[in-house]
């Protein structure tokens, strides 16, 4: 017997040894044993997707105290640490083997180095710990999409949330060809006070790209630890890279049109910026809200849902405002609530849920109360501003019947939106293909928000939404879609959204519902059935055609002063833009394409002749 399955046996019960075994992959046994050699759990669960072993999780979570039921007994909550709620970027790290480098817009470090670290973070982290092994798969099950991933955790919040999240694949697993390339996730949450890392100061996520591995330590919240989530997306970039495919943050949804036609839309926002309340909007249908893939097949862009699930931000959800969200989370479907406020009757209440204001409760910072503060004297809120519902899609009354399809859906456009006060006009078409990648998507700006740790509303170059979790040098990133069209028949047109849009009394000029409108003329767009008018930086729509869609859709008299405030091209704001963005191309990227400042000088000249002629804020009617 090799020292594989000599580790296996020892560490392993009979049940759970057969339960591997029967999983005839060899590069998975190894991972699992030398995980166990590492982590030295005290006992280890591999989970084979039945009832039993799932529902044996679930109540293991809350057993152990990292979930706590509610009085809906479908529900429970999660707390991370205090310092663990939102992505660590400043910790998550590619390890880069000798000679590679990932250019400077990505933290990265010596691979050997990282492995070293790796191993004494792991080293007895599951100590007195039970580890649990679960085999899932990214995208629907036997498609060209399809992504098997190894996920190895001590936390069984982790491995519950993957269930509801994530395609199980534990069967995908046994029939997996020999070869298949798999990612590998290992994640210890380490030492625990309370169901809470204690080392979160050495927490980390490492990105071992040369082995289709990432090791994450010492944390919980889920950005940080599921596997199958960002750690995941950034193997996929670099595969996607490698075989000409796109693997994005982007959500998947029906935009429904006339006479009951369907066009579908991928939209890549920045975390916090309404990618998830888009793909909700009323009247469409949902596929995904946060993972995409995209391939071309039979000259068509198409493309899938990588997850199954919504891991979504609570604070602003109401009755009102999301009503599909809100009905899904006070029914009978399992979700398990992350850094919200539990309250005296077990139920759950978050930021801006439109209720008065709690008066007790327990959250992440122990028995709360109004007033009570941290040690720097800061008010703690009653719920984390990033606090979280975990759900599957199966329960959502507005679930579009393509989510399991193999071959995907076809893409019919692409739209990219950032949170951005005064630049770009709420909705705008790209000239072509090459415009809309370089300047709306390699263009992307967005203010922080409380997804990620660190201060809100900074104005950041964030270009596709994609760059925390881009894993390739991004001149290489952007070269690779610039190509992916060129085999397609068909080319979806590119749009950017601005949702976050204020005028000089720092107010938003456009409503939260708006984006339905949005939605419906880039669907009509996208086939040609409405017209626009050619600015500088792309198409904008006609007043009346917005006037229509406005009463049609959300019963309201949209005004023709509310059009030129929003539709305003806003000159000198544009061209500032232009220089930021060529500026951090041209000084901390090396391999940027040619054509990203080709474009951009294109751009500007458009913008110059525009300012000469008509001034610094041009109406949209002075264009037509
Ligand atoms: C995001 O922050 O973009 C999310 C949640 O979708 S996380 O899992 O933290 O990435
Ligand atoms: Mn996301």
């Amino acid at each position: 017997m090799n020292d594989t399955m000599k580790i296996l046996e020892q560490a392993l019960t009979d049940a759970n040894f057969r339960k591997l075994l029967a999983i005839p992959n060899r590069r998975v046994h190894n991972f699992v044993a030398e995980a166990i050699q590492l982590c030295e759990p005290m006992k280890v669960f591999i989970c084979n997707d039945s009832k039993m072993d799932t529902e044996y999780i679930r109540r293991t979570a809350i057993a152990r105290g990292e979930e706590t039921p509610l009085a809906n007994p479908y529900h429970t909550v999660h707390f991370d640490g205090f310092h663990d709620q939102a992505r660590d970027k400043e910790s998550t790290v590619y390890l880069v083997p000798e000679g590679d480098s990932l250019g400077e817009q990505l933290t990265q470090m010596n691979r050997d180095k990282g492995l070293e670290i790796v191993q004494k973070r792991l080293k007895g982290s599951m100590d007195n710990k039970k580890m649990v092994v679960r085999f899932f798969c990214l995208g629907p099950l036997d498609s060209h999409f399809s992504v098997p991933v190894v996920q190895i955790t001590d936390s069984f919040y982790v491995a519950h949330s993957e269930d509801l999240l994530y395609r199980r694949g534990y069967d995908y697993f046994r029939r997996l060809p020999d070869d298949k390339e798999i990612f590998w996730m290992l994640h210890s949450s380490g030492k625990l006070m309370h169901s809470v890392s204690t080392d979160w100061k050495k927490r980390g996520v490492m990105i071992d790209y040369k082995d289709n591995s990432v090791y994450s330590m010492n944390t919980q919240y889920a950005g940080n630890t599921i596997g199958l989530k960002k750690l995941a997306l950034r193997l996929a970039i670099r595969k996607a890279n490698r075989e000409g495919w796109l693997a994005e943050h982007m959500f998947l949804m029906a935009v429904h049109g006339p006479s009951g036609r369907k066009t579908y839309f991928t939209g890549a926002y920045p975390s916090g910026c309404g990618k998830t309340s888009t793909s909700m909007v009323r009247g469409n249908t949902i596929v995904g809200d946060d993972l995409a893939y995209l391939r071309i097949m039979d000259g068509k862009v198409r493309a899938v849902n990588v997850e199954r699930g919504i891991f979504g931000i609570i604070r602003s959800v109401t009755q009102k405002d999301d009503p599909v969200i809100w009905d899904l989370l006070h029914s009978n479907q399992p979700a398990i609530f992350s850094n919200v406020l539990i309250t005296e009757d077990e139920g759950v209440r978050w930021l801006d849920d439109g209720s008065e204001l709690p008066e007790s409760g327990t959250n992440f910072s122990g028995e709360w109360f109004p007033g009570k503060v941290d040690r720097n004297g800061e008010e703690i809120p009653y719920a984390n501003k990033n606090a979280r519902y975990t759900i599957g899609l199966e329960g959502l009354a507005n679930l579009d019947p393509a989510l399991e399809d193999p071959r995907g859906v076809e893409v019919g456009g692409i739209i990219y939106g950032g949170r951005d006060r005064d630049t770009w006009v709420p909705v705008q078409e790209s000239l072509d293909w090459n415009h809309g990648v370089i300047t709306m998507g390699a263009s992307l700006e967005s203010e922080t928000t409380a997804a990620t740790l660190g201060p809100s509303g900074v104005r950041k170059f964030q270009p596709f939404s994609n760059l925390d979790f881009i894993s390739i040098p991004l001149g290489k990133y952007i070269q690779n879609h610039l190509d992916f069209v060129k085999t397609a028949d068909q080319v979806p047109p590119i749009f950017a959204v601005n949702y976050f849009l204020r005028d000089e009394n720092d107010n938003f000029i456009t409503d939260k519902l708006d984006k339905t409108v949005w939605l419906k003329w880039m669907e009509l767009r996208a086939h040609g059935e409405v017209g626009a008018i050619e600015t500088p930086t792309g198409y904008i729509p006609f007043y009346e055609d917005l006037k229509e869609l406005f009463r049609c859709h959300l019963d309201k008299d949209y005004t023709s002063e509310e059009y030129d405030t929003q539709f305003t091209v806003r000159v000198p704001e544009l061209l500032e833009k232009i220089g930021r963005i060529e500026k951090t191309y041209s000084k901390t990227v090396n391999d940027t394409p040619l054509l990203l400042f080709d474009l951009l000088d294109e751009q500007r000249s458009r913008l110059l002749q525009a300012q000469k002629e008509l001034g610094d804020c041009i109406l949209p009617s002075s264009f037509v």
